[in-house]
C-alpha cells in the first residue's frame, strides 16, 4: 500500500512497492517479444499503442490505445497508474514519443529504459545511398521517372507529391480512406514482418527499380533489403532521427533483468 506522509500540510506520496508496474511503449517486434516475457513472468504491465492501425496485434498483457496528451498527459498517466518502470520499445523513428518518455521519467523520477534494435548497415552487394531525413529523400528523387517501392507506410506519403512523375509502389498496414496523393501509384495493404521471397516477388511483379525506406533496423522490415540485394536494386536509406540519451537495451531478456534490479522505491 502506498505510504502517504504529511509534512506541514503538504502530502507527499511515496510509492514504495515491491511489485513493479511497467508501462511498455510498443508498436514493434521487440515490444511484442518483451510483452511475452512479462506475461510469462506474471509481471504487472501494460502495452501502449498510439492507435495508428485499425487492428493492432493482440498482446499477452493488457493494452491501452491512443496518445497520452503530450508529456503532461504521460506524467499524469504514470502517476495515476502508479507506474514504476517505463520501457520505450517504440520504433526508432518514433522520436516524439521517445523524447516525451525521457522528459516524463525525469519529472516523475520513474525508471526508464529503451528497448531498440541496431541500425542496419550496408553489406557486400548492397547499393545504398543514405540520406538524413524524408525531405532529403524527396530531393534525391530529382531526375527521370522511376518505379519506386516507397516502404515508409502511410504517414509520409504526401511529402513525395513533390516528385509526382515517379510510379510509387506503396505498402500500408490499413486500406486508406482516400486515395494516396500520388498520381502514379500501386497500393499494397499488408502488415509485416515480411519475407525475402515475398518482397522479392513483389519487387519483380511491380518492376521496382529503387527501394526507399527508413533505417528501422530489426528483423521485421529487413526482408526488403535482402530482396533488393538479390535483385541488384539500389536502396535509398533514410537515417534515424536524433534521440535523447537514455538507458538502452537490445535484448528483451536484459530489460527483464533491469526491471528486477532498477530501484522502485522512488517518489512518483
Ligand atoms: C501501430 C502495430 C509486431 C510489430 C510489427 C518492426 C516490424 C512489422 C515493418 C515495409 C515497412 C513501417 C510501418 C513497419 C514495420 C513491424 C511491426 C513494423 C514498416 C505495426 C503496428 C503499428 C504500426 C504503425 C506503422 C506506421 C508506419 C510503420 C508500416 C500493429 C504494424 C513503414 C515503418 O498506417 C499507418 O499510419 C502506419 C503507421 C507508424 C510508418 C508510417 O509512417 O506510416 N508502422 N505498425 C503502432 C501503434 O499504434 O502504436 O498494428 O500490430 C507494427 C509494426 N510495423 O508486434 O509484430 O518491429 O518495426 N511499420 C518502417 O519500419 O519503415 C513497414 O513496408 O517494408
Ligand atoms: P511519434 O511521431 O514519435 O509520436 C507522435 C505521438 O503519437 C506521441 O506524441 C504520442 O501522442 C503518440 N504515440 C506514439 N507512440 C505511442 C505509443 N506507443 N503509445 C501511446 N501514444 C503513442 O510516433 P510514430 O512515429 O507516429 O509511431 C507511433 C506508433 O507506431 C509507435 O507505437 C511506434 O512504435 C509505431 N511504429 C512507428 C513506426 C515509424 O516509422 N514511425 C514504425 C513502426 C511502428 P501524445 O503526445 O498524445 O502522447
Amino acid at each position: 500500500m502506498p505510504m502517504i506522509v504529511n509534512h506541514g500540510g503538504i502530502a507527499i506520496s511515496t510509492i514504495s512497492s515491491s511489485t513493479p508496474n511497467i508501462l511498455l511503449l510498443g508498436g514493434t517486434t521487440e515490444a511484442t517479444a518483451l510483452a511475452m516475457l512479462l506475461a510469462e513472468a506474471r509481471m504487472t504491465a501494460t502495452l501502449s499503442y498510439a492507435g495508428r492501425t485499425a487492428n493492432p496485434r493482440p498482446q499477452p498483457i493488457p493494452v491501452r490505445v491512443g496518445g497520452f496528451g503530450g508529456v503532461d498527459g504521460l506524467v499524469d498517466y504514470v502517476r495515476s497508474h502508479r507506474i514504476t518502470h517505463v520501457v520505450d520499445a517504440t520504433h526508432p523513428f518514433a522520436a516524439t514519443m521517445s523524447a516525451h518518455a525521457v522528459e516524463a521519467a525525469a519529472r516523475t523520477n520513474v525508471a526508464l529504459a529503451a528497448l531498440t534494435r541496431p541500425a542496419w548497415t550496408p553489406g557486400t552487394g548492397d547499393r545504398w545511398t543514405q540520406v538524413a531525413d524524408i525531405a532529403a529523400a524527396v530531393a534525391a528523387l530529382d531526375g527521370p521517372g522511376r518505379r519506386i517501392m516507397l516502404a515508409l507506410g502511410r504517414q509520409h506519403v504526401a511529402s513525395f507529391s513533390a516528385q509526382p512523375h515517379h510510379h510509387y509502389i506503396l505498402r500500408f498496414v490499413d486500406a486508406p480512406d482516400h486515395p494516396p496523393p500520388l498520381p502514379l501509384h500501386s497500393l499494397i495493404v499488408d502488415r509485416g514482418p515480411f519475407t525475402v521471397d515475398g518482397d522479392s516477388t513483389l519487387m519483380q511483379a511491380h518492376r521496382v527499380d529503387l527501394v526507399l525506406c527508413k533505417n528501422a533496423g530489426g528483423p521485421g522490415a529487413a526482408a526488403k533489403l535482402a530482396a533488393a540485394r538479390q535483385l541488384g536494386l539500389p536502396v535509398l536509406m533514410i537515417d534515424r532521427p536524433w534521440l535523447p540519451d537514455r538507458l538502452l537495451f537490445e535484448a528483451s531478456e536484459d530489460v527483464l533483468r533491469w526491471i528486477g534490479h532498477a530501484g522502485i522505491d522512488r517518489g512518483v
